[in-house]
């Protein structure tokens, strides 16, 4: 048995949190660059202060990045080196239109990515591409209030059709919108939100998500027109939610954070809102402004397959003493007394993927695709740029075990996995490079100080084993 012939092994990165050149070729200006690192990314990731330019007190770690811009040549042949099926990148926005409502294309944006593709090609590499990994073109947040705007339907309708029609016979695999309940959670970093003083944050951020959902339905129309082989995803940040408690108020507690997360897949998959999120709308107060016809894009536009990132299961409780102690992280989430955590907190659970595996299979029934999952950590380097990352290859191990057992074991139609952050490159969350998740160390800091040079970590040749036997040799 073990997973299927062909399987996509892989790794993924993020245009904003590995390319850099940020000014180059005609390139716009998106929400992701102006992110600080620092006490000051959280307000902005999520929304409650405005930074909207660069200024000389913060560094601000997109811009230059690891400079894939210019190595992209040289990381793409690692990856062939480690016997890559696919690779997971995205397109940013801002390259291609770079105010975001132009009616032309920058050619040199088209060109870029066209050029990465047909290197991906060369290799035998099978590209998978997110549209929109978090970007929003800056013009777009301060003329129209990014996704609170219905117009931005419109825009990404334009950039679907430019990349669609350009890259066809070159792209099958897409992401319609990265970790797409992002929204709820750090909204000026997942949808370019920002709110003023009297917003109704609610409401704000429910009418954007309903645009995102629209635009992702209009997009899986269009690849499916454009061309039939094109195969469409939608994107989840996942982790089941545990209860803390047998205690039925921890178990519905656990219930209901989940389903805050699957309303977009539920939507996405299934093609209509559910009960439930109608009910929690009506109970905040929320109303969805839709025009005549969504309803009908939703239902008749739902995804090919699912597919999420995983790092973490999590534990709902409604005992007082303990969601005091919660951290603020982007997921809030109790402790779980029975896992170990990463450097960051991130606590780690193997077997946690295989439920949310299958707690996403039996609800959706289509194929998965897991193209997020890693260890992010301290690497420390000898003087030739190797690290010794047994912990990183334990924890992935432990990880592609259980996403066997997910298929052998539960009958789970697995299309493939990509790692996340295959080349090191910087944090979404902290906006630091120090917390690494590559087979590839890059040589770079928190201060963007460094030779950018790449070299190879020892799970590196792990996972060259890996995906030569197919999965079946996970040993270190
Ligand atoms: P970093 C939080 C929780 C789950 C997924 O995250 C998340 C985040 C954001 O921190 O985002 C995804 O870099 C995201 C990637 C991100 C990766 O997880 O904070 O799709 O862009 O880099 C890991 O360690």
């Amino acid at each position: 048995m073990g997973f299927r012939k062909d399987f996509l092994w892989g790794g993924a990165t993020a245009a904003n949190q590995c390319e850099g050149g940020y000014d180059k070729d005609g390139r716009g200006l998106a929400n992701v660059d102006v992110v600080p690192i620092g006490k000051d990314r959280f307000p902005v990731i999520s929304g409650q202060k405005k930074m909207f330019e660069f200024d000389d007190e913060h560094f601000y770690p997109a811009k230059e990045a690891i400079d894939m811009y210019t190595h992209y040549k040289e990381d793409i042949a690692l990856f062939a080196e480690m016997g890559f099926k696919t690779y997971r990148l995205s397109i940013a926005w801002s390259r291609i239109f770079p105010k975001g409502d132009e009616t032309e294309p920058n050619e040199e944006g088209l060109k870029f990515y066209e050029d990465m593709f047909k290197e991906c090609k060369k290799h035998g590499i099978e590209p998978l591409v997110t549209i929109t990994h978090f970007d929003c073109p800056m013009h777009l947040v301060e003329k129209y209030g990014a996704w609170r705007s219905r117009e931005l339907v419109g825009f990404y309708e334009n950039l679907c059709n430019v990349i669609f029609k350009r890259y066809k016979g070159l792209v099958k695999y897409w992401l319609t919108f990265n970790e797409i309940n992002m929204i709820l959670h750090a909204p000026f970093m997942g949808a370019g939100l920002y709110f003023e003083e009297g917003d109704d944050v609610e409401q704000i951020k429910f009418q954007a998500a309903h645009h995102e959902l629209v635009a992702s339905a209009i997009a899986t129309k269009i690849a499916h027109e454009v061309d039939p082989e094109n195969q469409v995803g939608c994107m989840l940040a996942a982790g089941a939610y545990y209860p803390y408690s047998p205690k039925p108020e921890d178990v519905w507690a656990s219930r209901s954070d989940d389903r805050e997360n699957y309303f977009f897949i539920d939507v996405q998959s299934r093609g209509e809102y559910p009960a439930y999120a109608l009910k929690e709308m009506e109970r905040k107060g929320i109303e969805i402004k839709m025009e005549e016809g969504d309803k009908e894009l939703l239902k008749a536009h739902t995804v090919d397959f699912i597919s999420f990132s995983y790092y973490s299961s999590r534990v709902s409780t409604t005992d007082p003493e303990l969601l005091e102690q919660t951290e603020g992280n982007i997921f809030a989430s109790v402790k779980n007394p029975y896992l170990e955590a990463s450097e960051w907190g991130w606590q780690i659970d193997p077997l946690g993927l295989r439920i949310t595996m299958n707690d996403i299979y039996d609800r959706y029934q289509k194929p998965l695709f897991i193209v997020e999952n890693g260890l992010g950590a301290v690497d420390t380097p000898d003087e030739n740029g190797y690290v010794e990352d047994d912990y990183r290859i334990d924890y992935l191990a432990a990880h592609v075990q259980a996403m066997r057992d997910a298929v052998d074991e539960d009958g789970v139609d697995l299309l493939g996995y990509t790692t996340w952050g295959c080349i090191d490159l910087v944090s979404a969350g902290t906006g630091e490079m120090k917390k690494r998740y590559g087979f590839i160390y890059v040589d770079r800091d928190n201060e963007g100080n460094g030779t950018l040079k790449r070299s190879k970590k020892k799970s590196f040749d792990w996972y060259k084993k890996v995906i030569e036997t197919n999965g079946e040799d996970l040993s270190n």
